[in-house]
Parts: structure tokens; sequence; C-alpha cells
């Protein structure tokens, strides 16, 4: 909370020796009320992280009585733990960290601990002592993977392959962040568990770029590719154009051998219309709407409320192809939402 001191201008005045009239202004409710909040975002390295940034933006604005300063980290540590130390040397009243990698956040985290700040996680998380921030909100990643598995172990089925007829190239998130090691465990597991084949795994570092350079690669080394798993949607446009420039299909019809492209996020108009052509076959949901829900995270800390420590947003699971209507993973059954 800013707690402000009393400016000059017009309210009650008062006289100096000097004869001068200094006035006081009473703070107004908004000045009282502000809070200020310093965000690192991690980068802006796909359309998942810019509907994330939005709903950031948005939701800590003047009008709700926030005063947010953002900072992007540009997918380097190294450049948020600088902004977390200008975060803290500003003295702002909390932090959000949406951060890059799981790993090498203690030392500042113990900083913002002794300074009294509290740090909410957003979106990734960290592997530091959990008493070290308030709490997080995402998404369970190794959930989302464990539902597109199970829609791939299914379709597959569905259009007569075996499992042993899978063979998969998996492209890897940013490795080291919370979204990877959950999708790719999701798959690990799947793979042991039902028998598919792996036949490359490499990082596209959840750009579209890295997706294409990864995905050629790929294509030049293996002529059996029918499945690609992609840890997001901005990987997996850019593994379609290889696919498209090495002459090959992305497509659902991969009995008769289209590479059928499954991936993760669906935020945008955009991707939903390339999977409702199928050449994106099923979609896991990341939802990136975290703004109000910190907000109200935020509001509870304030009114003195304890809070989860660890908070998770609902996510879907999306589709244009008719073969498959539901999943169930333990136990819960998540129905396939049909993409027009
Ligand atoms: O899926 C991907 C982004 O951490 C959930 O990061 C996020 C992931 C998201 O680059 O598109």
């Amino acid at each position: 909370m800013i707690l402000s001191l009393p400016v000059f201008s017009g309210g009650c005045a008062d006289r100096t020796d000097s004869g001068t009239p200094v006035v006081f202004e009473e703070e107004t409710e908004s000045e009282k009320e502000q809070i200020t909040i310093g965000f690192s975002q991690l980068g802006a390295e796909s359309d998942w992280r810019s509907a994330n940034t939005d709903s950031m933006l948005s939701s800590f604005t003047d009008e709700y009585g926030y005063s947010l300063i953002y900072e992007n980290g540009q997918q380097k540590q190294s450049y948020q733990i600088t902004e977390l130390r200008s975060f803290i040397q500003q003295e702002v009243d909390y932090i959000l960290l949406a951060p890059v990698t799981e790993s090498g956040w203690d030392g500042v985290l113990e900083e913002a601990a002794e300074a009294e700040i509290p740090v909410i996680l957003v979106d990734r998380r960290v592997d530091a002592d959990k008493s070290l921030y308030s709490c997080w909100l995402g998404s369970d990643f190794e959930l989302e993977s464990r539902k597109l598995c199970e829609w791939v172990d299914a379709y597959t089925r569905a259009r007569g392959m075996e499992p042993s007829d899978l063979n998969i190239i998996h492209i890897q998130g940013t490795m080291g962040s919370t979204a990877q090691m959950g999708r790719s465990r999701g798959l690990a597991n799947a793979v042991r568990e039902k028998g598919w084949n792996i036949l490359g795994q490499m990082s596209g570092d959840f750009t579209e770029t890295k997706g294409r350079e990864v995905m050629t690669a790929y294509l030049k080394r293996f002529d059996n590719i029918n499945v690609v798993y992609c840890e997001n949607d901005n990987e997996a446009i850019g593994a379609i154009q290889a696919i498209e420039s090495a002459g090959r299909t992305a497509g659902p019809d991969i009995d008769k051998g289209d590479i059928l492209v499954v991936s993760f996020d669906g935020v945008t108009e955009d991707i939903l219309s390339v999977a409702a052509s199928g050449k994106i076959a099923a979609i896991a949901e990341c939802n990136p709407q975290h703004g109000p829900k910190v907000r109200a995270l935020i509001e509870a800390l304030e009114a003195g409320e304890s809070v989860e420590k660890f908070n998770y947003v609902d996510e879907r699971i999306f589709s244009a192809l008719p073969e498959v209507t539901e999943v169930t993973v333990d136990g819960v059954v998540y129905p396939i939402e049909r993409i027009e």
C-alpha cells in the first residue's frame, strides 16, 4: 500500500514563519487505495503469452486501484532477476513473477522476503522453498498432456491403427519450464504405457521459428513420422510449415499418409481455425486469463484472508474431428469441445 504524504495545493491551509500559506490536500480515495505491483513477465514468445500479458495489464489498472510496473524478461532468467531487484528497490507492494524456468530463484526470492514484499507466482512455478512465495496460479500442465495423449490414443485406434504404428516427433517447450516438464512427463508416461514410438525429441522453445527448424531437420532424417506432439500452438504452426515445405500434409488422415499434429494452448481465433481445418488435429487448452484471478488473490491477501498455495485454472480440449467425443483421466470425463 502506498502511504502518500500530504502534498501542497488547495485544501486546508497553514502558514509558515515567512507568512507564505502552505496548503495540504486530502489524499483522494484512489490514491489511498492504490496498490503498486511489479510484474515480471517472462517474455513474448507465443500467442498464449500475449493473451496472458493482456489479461494481467487489463486487470491491474488505475480503475481497479492498482499501479502496475510491467517488465518483459525476454525469456532470460538473468533479466527477470534484475527486474525483481528493481521492484524491491522501488518498494512495490506485491511482486508478480511468471518465471521462465523453475530453478535458480532462491536468492532473489529471499531478498524479496527480507524486504517483506509478497511474491505471487503466475503461470510457471519455481523449485524454491514454498515459504518464499505467497501462492501460485496457473495450469495443470501434466493433466493437459494426459488428456491430449488419451485423445491421440482413442483417435488413432478409431482410425484402425495399433499403438506400435505411432512414430512420434516430440517438439518440447523451453527446457526446465514447468509447462515443458509437465507436458513432456505426460507424453513420456503415455509412450511407456501405450507402447508408442518416439523418433526424436528436441526443444522448440515455444516459438514458431524453432518449431519449424526442428521439424525441418526431423523430416530430413525420418520418412516414417506420423505424429507430431508440439508443446504449444506456435511450434505447431512452424511444424506444419515444415511439413508442407517437405511435400507432406498435416492432417487427420494419419492412416492415409497425413502427419497428425497435436498441440497446446488454443487461445486465438486463428489457431482454432487451423484446428477446424484438421491441420492441428487436437489442442489441449491452456487458459491464459490469469489477471482477474490474481487480482482476487491479492484482494484476499489485502483483506487478511488466507489463500490456497496452488490455484488451478479450468481448461478444455478442442478438436474438429468427430471420432472421439470424450476422454477420461483419473476417472474424470472431459468432453471434447467440437470446433467447426
Ligand atoms: O503454453 C506457451 C508459452 O507457460 C503455459 O508458455 C505457458 C506456456 C504456453 O510460451 O505457449
